[in-house]
């Protein structure tokens, strides 16, 4: 008769623990930063790279920091001298082996309602929500960057991206 050892159980269990656990995002975070914000309710904006060292596509789905009201992924596109943004609602896939850069004129977080003051040398939290529930921290360097493009910030004034 065979028996069931505890040494077997355990080896019978690991596979199922490790598919409960959640699985690490692999994803890389570079030279992340965001804009300083004079006064509280105001939006900042957030920069990146985002790298995925993994083998699949990556969808980033959202994000949310505990110092503002709402954080949206937007894109920023010109056309005809017109400058517009949209919300990326389907989410923003990262190719494995690839890359996307969040920069000033194109991607973008949109940090929204700050609870208080950013300045320069403080650090902004980021937490980033990928397919699967899945999350990444990123703190990002609070700093003055390139000026907007003129067109970018004629909309909507208060709407920095
Ligand atoms: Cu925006």
């Amino acid at each position: 008769m065979r028996r069931f050892t505890p040494l077997t159980a355990t080896l019978l269990l690991a596979p199922l623990l490790a598919a409960a656990a959640p699985k690490a995002v692999e994803v890389d975070v570079r030279q992340a930063w965001a804009r300083p914000v004079a006064a509280v309710g105001m939006n900042s904006a957030g920069y990146m790279v985002l790298a995925n060292r993994g083998r699949a596509p990556i969808t980033l789905t959202g994000a949310t920091s505990p110092l503002a009201r709402e954080v949206m992924v937007h894109r920023t596109t010109e056309a005809n001298g017109v400058s517009s943004m949209r919300a990326m609602s389907q989410g923003l896939v990262i190719p494995p082996g690839g890359q996307v850069a969040f920069a000033p004129g194109g991607n973008h977080f949109m940090v929204m309602g700050l609870k208080r003051p950013l300045k320069p040398g403080e650090r902004l939290a980021l937490t980033l929500t990928f397919d699967g529930g899945r999350k990444v921290e990123a703190q990002l360097a609070v700093r003055t960057g390139p000026p907007q493009p003129a067109a970018a910030v004629a909309p909507a004034p208060s709407h920095r991206h």
